[in-house]
Order: C-alpha cells, then sequence, then structure tokens
C-alpha cells in the first residue's frame, strides 16, 4: 500500500519532491527535541493543485496528512507520530508573492512564505505587516495562520487571525476552497476563514492568505522601563494606553531573573540597568505617524507624568536605532537564553490584564509551598495579558528530576489560570503537547462542539490526527 502511494505521490509532485524519513530526518523532530516522528513520505508540492492531488491520494488510502511550515512550532503540532503512517507535506516550493493591492492595503501570498519575507514585501510597497515574533526568520505564514501567531505586537494590530481577510484552503477531501477575498466587511454566513485559523492542520490545509496590510510609522521610540513591583507595571501599562492611544505597539514584560538569565547567557549582550534592584522591567514601544519630534514629544510627556505618579522607577530610552535593536534583541533572546540555560517548564498562559499581578503572586507562592526552590522565569506580552510563566529547577537540583514533575507542576499553573479567568494556551497552541490536559479546561459543551466540527470537515481523522483534539495519532 505505502510502496503504491509512494510512485503516486512522485508521479504527483515530481520523483525529486518526494523524500522519505531519512531524507526528511530535519523535519520529524520538533524544535524542543521532545517529538520524534517517522513517515511514508515527505512531500514539497508546487502549488496549490498539487497539494489538493496528493490529499486526494491519501484521502483515497487513508492515509494521514501533516502539515507542516517552518518548524519552529513549541507543542510539537506540526511534528508527525513516531508510527510511520502518515505523508507530511512541505509548502516550501509555494512561496510566491501572488499579489499586493495597496489602493485595499491587502497583500496575498501563499503559505510557504517565510514571514520576514512577507514583512519585507509589505516593506517595499511602503506599508507594514505587523506580525513579528522571534522566529519569524525561518516560521511560515501558513504556520502562523494554523496556529494563529501572536508576538510582540498583538496589543496594537491583533494576532494572525485579526491579520487575514481571506484564505485558500485544501479541504481534508483535496478540494480547493478560494476564499482569498480582500473583504473588510463581509457577512454571507458561518465564518471559515477564522474556523480554519488556528485549527493546527486538523480541519484543513491552508495554503495561501489575503493579509491585511497598515501605514507604516515615521517614527518610533523604544524603551526599557524599570518597576518596584508588578503591579506597578500594570498601572504604567494602563496609563501607556491613555497617553499613547494606538501608538503603544508593544508592551513586553521580563523579571529582574529573566534579565539576570539574559546576562549569564549573553555575556556580549546589553547589560540594561547594571546594579539596580528592581524586579520588574518592561520594554515599550511608541509608534508615531508624523514625525522623530512628535515621537519624542509624546513619549517624554507621558513618561514624565508617570513618574509623577510613581508609575515607574527609571526609564532608558533607545536613542538610536542600534540601541532599540539592542533592547529588542534582549527579549527576542529570552528563549534561545533559556534553552541554553537547560530546558524548562514553559506554560503560555493568558489572564484579564486586571489578574496579572494576582496570578502570579498566587501561582509563585502555590509552587514554592509545592515545589521549594524551583526559579521563575516570568515574561512576555504583559500588553495582552499573555505571559510566558515559565518554570526552571532549583539549584542544586537537575533538569530532568524537575522535568519529572510536569504534568504535576504544570497542572498547578494551568488551574491557577483557569481560576484566575484565564487560558491555558494563549500562544502556542495545543499540538499534542496539551491534547490531554485541554478536557480539564474546556466544557464538555465546547470541547463537544470541536468534536462534531471536525468530524464535518475531517470525519476519517486524516489531517494532523492526535493534535488538538485527542484521537489517532499520526
Ligand atoms: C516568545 O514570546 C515566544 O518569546 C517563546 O512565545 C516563549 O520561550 C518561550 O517560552
Ligand atoms: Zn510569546
Amino acid at each position: 500500500m505505502s510502496q503504491a502511494l509512494w510512485l503516486t505521490l512522485q508521479a504527483l509532485v515530481g520523483a525529486k519532491h518526494v523524500q522519505n524519513s531519512e531524507e526528511a530526518v530535519a523535519y520529524l523532530t520538533d524544535r524542543q527535541g521532545r517529538y520524534v516522528g517517522q513517515v511514508i513520505a515527505a512531500v514539497h508540492p508546487a502549488n496549490t493543485e498539487e497539494v489538493a492531488a496528493v490529499v486526494r491520494a491519501c484521502a483515497a488510502s487513508q492515509t494521514p496528512v501533516v502539515v507542516q511550515g517552518g518548524n519552529t512550532g513549541l507543542m510539537g503540532g506540526a511534528t508527525p507520530s513516531a508510527d510511520g503512517r502518515a505523508v507530511l507535506l512541505l509548502l516550501d516550493r509555494m512561496n510566491r508573492i501572488r499579489a499586493v493591492d495597496t489602493d485595499n492595503d491587502t497583500l496575498t501570498v501563499e503559505a510557504g512564505c517565510i514571514l520576514q519575507t512577507v514583512q519585507q514585501v509589505a516593506r517595499e510597497a511602503d506599508r507594514l505587516f505587523p506580525l513579528s515574533l522571534g522566529a519569524e526568520g525561518s516560521c511560515t505564514l501558513g504556520g502562523n495562520l494554523g496556529t494563529n501567531a501572536g508576538g510582540t505586537a498583538v496589543l496594537r494590530y491583533g494576532n494572525a487571525r485579526e491579520l487575514t481577510l481571506g484564505l485558500e484552503v485544501v479541504t481534508a477531501q483535496g478540494e480547493i476552497w478560494d476564499g482569498l477575498r480582500g473583504l473588510r466587511k463581509d457577512n454571507t454566513g458561518y465564518d471559515l476563514r477564522d474556523l480554519f485559523i488556528g485549527s493546527e492542520g486538523t480541519l484543513g490545509i491552508i495554503t495561501a492568505a489575503t493579509l491585511k496590510l497598515f501605514p507604516r510609522p515615521r517614527a518610533q521610540v523604544t524603551a526599557l522601563l524599570a518597576f518596584d513591583s508588578l503591579a506597578q507595571a500594570v498601572a504604567l501599562l494602563s496609563h501607556a494606553r491613555s497617553g499613547f492611544g494606538a501608538g503603544l505597539t508593544a508592551f513586553e514584560l521580563l523579571s529582574a531573573e529573566c534579565l539576570a538569565l539574559l546576562q549569564e547567557q549573553f555575556p556580549e549582550g546589553p547589560r540594561p540597568f547594571k546594579g539596580t534592584r528592581q524586579p520588574w522591567f518592561a520594554l515599550l514601544e511608541l509608534s508615531d505617524n508624523h514625525s522623530e519630534a512628535h515621537a519624542r514629544e509624546t513619549f517624554e510627556h507621558v513618561l514624565g507624568e508617570a513618574f509623577e505618579q510613581n508609575l515607574l522607577a527609571d526609564a532608558l530610552i533607545a536613542e538610536s536605532l542600534s540601541q532599540s535593536e539592542a533592547f529588542w534583541q534582549l527579549r527576542e533572546n529570552m528563549s534561545e537564553a533559556q534553552k541554553r540555560a537547560g530546558r524548562n517548564m514553559k506554560h503560555d498562559i493568558s489572564v484579564p490584564i486586571s489578574r496579572v499581578v494576582a496570578f502570579v503572586a498566587d501561582t509563585d507562592a502555590l509552587l514554592q509551598q509545592h515545589f521549594p526552590g524551583v526559579r521563575h522565569y516570568t515574561f512576555g506580552h504583559l500588553g495582552d495579558g499573555n505571559l510566558h510563566y515559565n518554570v526552571a529547577h532549583p539549584p542544586g537540583s537537575t533538569v530532568e528530576a524537575h522535568m519529572a514533575h510536569y504534568a504535576e507542576l504544570s497542572q498547578l499553573v494551568h488551574d491557577s489560570a483557569h481560576a484566575h479567568g484565564g487560558s491555558i494556551s494563549a500562544e502556542h497552541g495545543i499540538g499534542q503537547r496539551k491534547v490531554d490536559v485541554l478536557a480539564r479546561y474546556k466544557s464538555p459543551v465546547e470541547l463537544d462542539l470541536m468534536r462534531r466540527i471536525k468530524q464535518a470537515l475531517d470525519p476519517h481523522n486524516l489531517l494532523n490526527p492526535g493534535k488538538v483534539l485527542a484521537g489517532g495519532q499520526a
């Protein structure tokens, strides 16, 4: 059976675009090195028609199909299972820019485009495509949409879903749905677009998208702020929102422990606030559509008020582009710094911003009670209420001993986020990592609705099975 399928796939996309597990080994381990898969074949189709033909061939032989973008996900959502039953679909050859429409402020691109390329194409058209995240040099737009990626500009522009107007999708039956509409208003029935976005390849395969473009800011001011408490950082966020309005384009939190880790793992990197004892820091970015002078004037005015109202302890304002890049580098190096220091337990929670302080205080205390000495690396998108609440092994213990408590410790964190009205996954998705825990936090009604949607669109459970919803593996 798999030999016949192999030959069919070769006939459909060309022999040199079909690889076996050995040749495709780079795609078979997730970025964290936690999951290792096997496949019948990894296939690189050239266009949407070829994707549809591959899916039809797989459906005819009841073969699961797993789609993967830049393999930068953190939940194992794009890694096939170890049973070797699936075909892995790689859209790297599908990286064309189909249309740039500056009157409509839209860009239509194929799913295999690297996010940074999409940003670049927008820039060349004197526009901004604001989706921005650490992995932007290697993640693909298809992966961004499949996971409804967030990143550092969500508080101003929204996440991937809000940046998308239209989609082209290959269904589980191998049909092509052309929903590439560049419409900002369209009330013609159920919103299929938003169903496919964030479905992690379990409902259909996104092959292209029409994206929203925005004016490019004329000037930006970046500052690193220091706070005496997390409550002070939350209060400053609120002040910055009303002071800057839509100009506030990023508000990224770093704890003192995170800053120390960055300095330890990147000794050649910047050392802002060296010697200060503040427990919390934030990277703030103001974008301005007038001029550099206007941006700085607004910034200084709002920050001056903040100092008067005791809403921050200290501020470093970037004086040049390279200083601003150095501040951003700190934030973007956080994932790598943790990796270099050894694995830790990642939690990608969100709570209402008004509950952030209580969530962190309660959860820190709870963890210290149950797992004394664990180290907290809390950082992330405070402006969205989305914290990376990561927990590392206590000094003197080992990564392995710590990771052995993953289920128990994570449950405390997730229960706490849930109790504070939050989500167990604000950004990184469910993948295979969180499949088993999802049922604890979703009501039976919500889970059942999700299962019925999956059943309606993919009745034979062939698209990325075992991801998002519990079920067969592939
Ligand atoms: C980020 O915001 C990413 O940098 C990764 O979502 C978070 O490393 C992490 O836990
Ligand atoms: Zn993040």
